[in-house]
């Protein structure tokens, strides 16, 4: 029996390959020699299918108790309509375990797609409750019940799997990207995609790619008619392209495999280069296997200023959100709340927000607290700004919003799509606050504030 190699993503397919190898394998020897096999039979590797449904409103896993060894594979399988995941609850987990990538599955959006969980060496003996994350308020939960198997665990607490994955691990998004000035004038950039690893919620680090490890990608700024040179090196194991959202550029330069250009292998680098045109928040992200590489976090903001901005555009200072939903969760700049950070400010202070949707779903952000006027959308000036408490932002759209708070106070900002903003329940059974929520903290100097240090610890 092979061990079973802890693999990045990718090696999956390979180790499912391996699997059914040892199975067949397992099931010759004991037909052909029954008696001789060091393993019984009892040992061989299963494949345990459980069905993900939600007919008639009924949310539920086909077998909500699993009982599965080391070495089996479950394969979760969507039958519903809606989008399913499974979703280990850290903190019912025995203590120490690592599960890594297999904290949270993949969305399963169609039906007829499947989520393969290894129960590898990774899995102590022991009970893991599991949850759909969109559905935790629908009870769709489960037990899996862990023991024994013909893979050995691992020392809870031990990383015996971490030098099979990706050791570097992500900072804080957004961070203004540094560029340097070449000889005719062009502003030249560097981005570098590979894989990370993410706390996208405390404690648990995710399997993510990032440019310049971080999520979201560096904040890219240059003012409108600039002329702008980006390198992009492809360190992933698989190919790239980056695509720049809402910009004026050439069409060889639009990121778009098999119709704009060629892939940029692993190990190869592509130069991007254009004039920066028009002003405005504009985005860039992954356009080679986009709906997963820009789901594990590449994606980041392309701002341009204007040149002459009218003084009524003026403001104290800017602040960026972008969206995202799938593997990592339903992050604010990559973050499930509270690990969200607030925005904090005076009564008094324009602030502008500049806000992008890049996850695959629609997120109705509801500000609590007063109002704030969006100004912009997709990186143009609205004719008329617009009062809002509700903005839905689709998948791709960026509105630039003035926050000039009304009311002092720890005010929430969170998805109201309820489930995008609810985490599996604690131990008394109420529902905890997760996801997609940002918070905005207005001192006007009397009201009391919560203390928001002991939720991020950033
Ligand atoms: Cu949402």
């Amino acid at each position: 029996m092979p061990a079973t190699p802890a693999t990045p993503r990718r090696g999956r397919a390979l180790r499912t390959a391996n699997l059914l190898a040892s199975i067949l394998v397992l099931t010759l020897l004991s037909a052909c020699n029954p008696a001789s096999g060091e393993m019984s039979e009892w040992d061989a590797p299963r494949v345990i299918e459980v069905a993900m449904l939600d007919a008639n409103g009924d949310f539920r896993f086909s077998d909500e108790r699993i009982e599965a060894r080391r070495g089996d594979v479950i394969r979760f399988v969507q039958e519903g309509d809606m989008p399913h995941n499974v979703q280990f609850v850290r903190n019912s987990s025995p203590d120490g375990v690592e599960l890594g990538d297999a904290w949270t599955g993949p969305y399963l959006n169609k039906k007829g797609e499947v989520y393969e969980l290894h129960i590898d060496e990774r899995f102590a003996d022991g009970e893991y409750e599991f949850v759909c994350t969109p559905h935790v308020g629908f009870e769709m939960r489960g037990t899996l019940v862990v023991s024994g198997g013909n893979v050995e665990a691992a020392e809870p607490g031990s990383s015996r799997t971490a030098h099979e994955r990706p050791e570097v691990i992500g900072e804080k998004g957004l961070q203004e990207l540094e560029y340097t000035v070449a000889s005719d004038g062009a502003k030249e950039f560097h981005l570098t995609a590979e894989r990370i690893r993410w706390e996208t919620r405390e404690g648990s680090l995710a399997d993510a790619m990032a440019y310049n490890r971080m999520i979201p990608g560096p904040l890219i700024r240059v003012t409108e008619g600039d002329r702008v040179r980006i390198t992009v090196e492809n360190r992933l194991d698989e190919p790239h392209t980056t695509h720049w959202h809402g910009l004026f550029v050439p069409n060889d330069m639009d990121g778009v495999p098999g119709i704009s250009q060629d892939p940029i292998e692993p190990g190869d680098s592509f130069v991007y280069e254009f004039v920066a045109d028009p002003a405005g928040t504009r985005l860039y992200h992954s356009h080679f296997n986009a709906m997963s590489q820009e789901a594990a976090g590449l994606y980041g903001m392309f701002v341009i200023e204007e040149r002459d901005p009218p003084a009524s555009r003026q403001v104290d200072r800017e602040e960026q959100w972008i969206l995202g939903d799938g593997p990592l969760g339903y992050v604010i700049n990559g973050k499930e709340f509270p690990l969200t950070e607030p925005i904090e400010m005076k009564l008094g202070e324009r602030i502008k927000l500049r806000m992008a949707n890049l996850g695959g779903m629609y997120h109705p952000m509801h500000m609590h607290g007063g109002f704030f006027t969006v100004v912009a959308k997709d990186g143009f000036a609205l004719e008329v700004p617009q009062k809002m408490n509700t903005l839905s932002l689709a998948p791709g759209e960026t509105y630039d919003v003035i926050l000039d708070p009304q009311f002092g106070g720890t005010w929430i900002w969170h998805c109201h799509v309820l489930s995008h903003a609810t985490g599996p329940r604690d131990a008394d059974g109420n529902e905890t606050a997760a996801g997609m929520i940002g918070v905005v903290v207005v001192d006007d100097g009397e009201t009391v504030l919560a203390d928001m240090s002991n939720h991020t610890h950033h």
